[in-house]
């Protein structure tokens, strides 16, 4: 069996319900998971919650219940988030699981058999909102560098993984596979934190909620240890009868914002370096949104729901499209960006409403009008470019770039209407105005099958209209695989309601 196409999420704390941060991470995995099947690829996408440490523990004391009950409920609104998102994920792990604690404890086990962890004293600050250890030259003033919340002194026993033992490994191991850090423009990032390298707590002694050390049980594994785990114990690591594991690891790419680029780039790769478990190919980095030009937060009380921007587009299916499409195209992929309801009205109505949609009415319209709905004219062949274009920007996960091209496929469509006007032609030159209105059909739908990743109902939708019969991922799949996208003989059209109605 062909290796599975793995892509990951990070696994999400259940301190709080999700907001559109956590939404724009899954959306885009979602984009690239619907986006490698089309291409034929038998996809693994894994996503799920990460619910132990001291952070989640306190989330649930102060609403007076215990964290696996605290967790079991905010669980669910993750779930609900996904499916209202449209998400496609084969996978979901919580590190609450069995499956997943027994590989951590196996995986512990294996690390201190190869003497790969020792046992010592940790003496230096803690953040607990970013579960990370920081030793007082990191720090900003008082506190973290990461949240600018305060830190906390830390002085317990504590067992440590030899981290610096791993660093000319992990130097050679940049270098020779330059794709693995990603977006480039944060390699130096990691490069240089690598050169700084020390050994790294793994266990802490003063926090209950976690998975007990084997062996040690007055020991919890340190939060981040067990949730970087999640990427091989949801797909089977170690676990009997052997699930998939052999047939989807290594990942292919895992998805982090960029705070958490450290953990996956440094910690998690040497900590399969040391257990000889192949190490992933790409670890992809994102960027931070603000909203409406402020950091998002609870205390501010600006954390943008994304049921919220659904509901405001007209529910699930046009607003779970909007949005996705929103937040891919808004800022290119791997940059910070701003969320405003300016600019997602503007988008929304720029591109949606008066490009596409409008291209999509006009000629249906037409093809109605001309010719009794039945899509004349002869078989042409698409120009390559923007196809070429659309799959090297996917190949890149510059989402932003492929979407681009899309608008361009748009773009020129509206301009061979009106330059062509075949409103005017059909009453001199009938089969001219019908092979326009042919042409411009076979580009929307070669809109269609490129935007169904990011858009996967209004695609349909907009499949349906073109008098479509068969599955669009099947000819989206046959297009992508041989470059045939031609009508079937007598398609008649169905126009239906305007697909994004101007705001
Ligand atoms: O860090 N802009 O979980 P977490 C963009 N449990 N992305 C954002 C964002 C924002 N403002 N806010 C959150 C954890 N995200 C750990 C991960 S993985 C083994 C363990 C997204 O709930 C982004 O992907 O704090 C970020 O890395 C992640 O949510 C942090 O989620």
């Amino acid at each position: 069996m062909p290796k599975q196409y793995y892509i990951t999420t990070p696994i999400y704390y259940v301190n709080d319900v999700p907001h559109i941060g956590h939404a724009y991470t899954t959306i885009a995995a979602d984009v690239l998971a619907r986006w490698k099947r089309l291409q034929g690829h038998e996809v693994f996408f894994l996503t799920g919650t990460d619910e132990h440490g001291a952070k989640i523990a306190q989330a649930a004391e102060a609403k007076g219940v215990s964290p696996q009950a605290y967790a079991d409920e905010i669980v669910e609104a993750f779930k609900r988030l996904w499916q209202s998102l449209h998400i496609t994920h084969n996978g979901f792990i919580r590190t609450t699981e069995d499956r997943h604690i027994q590989t951590v404890q196996a995986f512990f086990s294996k690390l201190r058999e190869n003497r790969d962890i020792y046992k010592g004293m940790y003496e230096d600050w803690y953040c607990t909102p970013c579960e990370t250890f920081w030793s007082e030259s990191e720090l900003k003033g008082k506190t973290c560098p990461v949240c600018s919340r305060e830190v906390e002194r830390l002085q317990e026993e504590s067992y440590f993984f030899k981290l610096d033992k791993y660093k000319d490994r992990l130097l050679s191991f940049y270098k020779n596979n330059p794709d693995f850090l990603a977006p480039r423009f944060r390699s130096s990032e990691i490069i240089n934190f690598v050169k700084e390298l020390k050994n790294l707590s793994v266990s802490r002694t003063k926090v209950k909620w976690g998975v007990p050390v084997p062996d040690d049980e007055k020991h919890t594994v340190y939060v981040w240890f067990d949730a970087l785990i999640n990427y091989i114990s949801g797909i089977g690591y170690g676990q009997s009868p052997a699930a998939d594991f052999k047939d989807i690891w290594p990942a292919d790419v895992h998805f982090v914002g960029k705070e958490i680029f450290r953990f996956h780039a440094v910690i998690w790769p040497a900590m399969l370096m040391s257990l000889g478990i192949d190490v992933p190919k790409k670890v992809f980095a994102h960027g931070w949104w603000t909203v409406e030009g402020d950091k998002m937060s609870k205390s501010k009380g600006n954390m943008v729901d994304p049921h919220k921007i659904i509901a405001d587009f007209g529910g699930e299916g046009l607003g779970t499209d909007v949005l996705r499409y929103f937040v891919l195209r808004e800022v290119p992929f791997g940059n910070d960006g701003d969320f405003s309801q300016k600019a997602l009205l503007g988008r929304y109505n720029a591109e949606l409403a008066n490009a596409l949609g409008n291209l999509l009415n006009r000629t249906l319209n037409l093809i109605e009008k001309n010719d009794k709905g039945q899509i004349l004219g002869k078989k042409t062949s698409l120009p390559v470019n923007r196809l070429e274009k659309f799959k090297a920007a996917m190949d890149n996960l510059a989402f932003h770039e492929a979407l681009e091209e899309v608008a361009l496929i748009v773009r020129e469509g509206n301009a061979k209407i009106d330059s062509e006007a075949p409103w005017k032609t059909v009453k001199t030159d009938p089969a001219k105005a019908s092979q326009t209105l042919h042409d411009v059909l076979i580009s929307l739908k070669q809109a269609a099958i490129l935007l169904h990743p990011f858009m996967p109902t209004i695609t349909q939708e907009m499949w349906k209209q073109m008098g479509e019969q068969e599955d669009l991922a099947q000819t989206g799949k046959r297009f992508l695989k041989t470059g045939d996208i031609s009508f079937v003989p007598e398609q008649t059209v169905k126009k239906g309601n305007p697909l994004f109605p101007r705001k």
